[in-house]
């Protein structure tokens, strides 16, 4: 049985992760938009690549959450984007009137359903579909820690001129410019970071990642980075799908670890078929845990704005 995989949100994050994991035949896909009509025609587009794209997935766009019914994954990118000079969290109020009603409307339709969050703020928006849904915490996740992680990874691989298969590395903490890549645990083939950089330039790269979807938004002027962020949605739900248990960097409820509690946080998880299966701790020196805290207090002052 092939799974039925619903994407909330047909912009430019929603449309392309719906044709990724079409084009990766994870499963049927479901397009859902509020503009009228126009869904369907971008699921009606994407239907017709099958043939020459040689994938067999059938896609639809909807305006209507009927379509959506017993989805097994539920990825949620309604909202708004950012705009030059925005932080993220200034999207709070927009996209909580957003994000509430639609998860009120996947859980009514979809109640078994796995949700994976995409919409910003995202560790707020992640809390709120936790919170609306009564969902199991192993069922709710968000994505941010993969995008941040590649940007990391992609300017490690600019700078050194090696492969980006051969970089690994890992970025904790929440979805903003307090977030805490971990250049002490990143590799280059297995080799620490710090045989090819000096400490001058691994600081750079990880003040640009910090900064990395802001450098976007300020060439895009309309709208917030796409290609990249719908890549990492796609890689969560593979590692669902095919249950493949990943340790991939996500957004998920933590109940003290890292000494946090009640909050959504960016920490490495094994993602399978379980949804989050566990959270890993990793040893933080003092210097990176004082980071994280910075981290957790901005992410916590924008979670205690939302009025549930
Ligand atoms: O790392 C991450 N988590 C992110 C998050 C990376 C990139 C983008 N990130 C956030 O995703 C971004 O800040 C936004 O909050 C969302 C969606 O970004 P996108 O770039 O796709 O925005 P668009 O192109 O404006 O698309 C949003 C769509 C648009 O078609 C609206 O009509 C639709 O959302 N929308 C809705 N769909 C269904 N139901 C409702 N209520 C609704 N409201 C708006």
């Amino acid at each position: 049985m092939r799974k039925k995989i619903t994407v909330i949100g047909a912009g430019h994050v929603g449309e392309i992760t719906a044709f990724k994991i079409a084009e990766k035949e994870l499963g049927d896909v479901v397009l859902l938009d509020v503009v009228e009509d126009m869904p369907i025609g971008k699921g009606l587009d994407m239907r017709e690549g099958g043939p020459v794209g040689q994938y067999d997935s059938a896609i639809m766009g909807t305006n209507s959450y009927e379509d959506t019914a017993n989805s097994d994954i539920v990825v949620i990118t309604a909202g708004k984007p950012r705009t030059p000079g925005m932080s993220r969290d200034e999207l709070l109020d927009a996209n909580v009137q957003i994000v509430k009603p639609v998860t009120e409307e996947v859980v009514k339709h979809s109640p078994n359903a796995m949700l994976l969050v995409v919409t910003n703020p995202l560790d707020a928006m992640a809390y709120l579909a936790y919170k609306v849904s009564g969902f199991p915490k192993n069922r709710v996740f968000g994505m941010a820690g993969i995008l941040d992680t590649t940007r990391f990874r992609a300017f490690i691989s600019m700078e050194l001129n090696v492969s980006v298969e051969n970089i690994q590395a890992l970025v904790l903490g929440g979805h903003g410019d307090t977030m805490v890549p971990i250049a002490r645990y990143t590799t280059v083939a297995g080799i620490p970071l710090t045989h090819f950089l000096g400490q001058d330039k691994i600081d750079a790269i990880v003040e640009r990642t910090r900064k990395g979807g802001g450098e976007i938004v300020k060439y895009l002027k309309t709208g917030s980075a796409y290609y990249a962020p719908s890549l990492a949605v796609a890689e969560m739900v593979e590692s669902i799908v095919k249950d493949k248990k990943k340790i991939l960097p996500c957004a998920a409820y933590l109940e003290g670890e890292y000494g946090i509690k009640d909050l959504y946080f960016g920490v490495p998880i094994k993602l399978g078929a379980g949804g989050v299966e566990e959270i890993i701790e990793i040893d933080l020196t003092d210097e990176e845990k004082e980071m994280l805290k910075s981290s957790e207090t901005a992410v916590r002052t924008v979670v205690d704005l939302i009025k549930l």
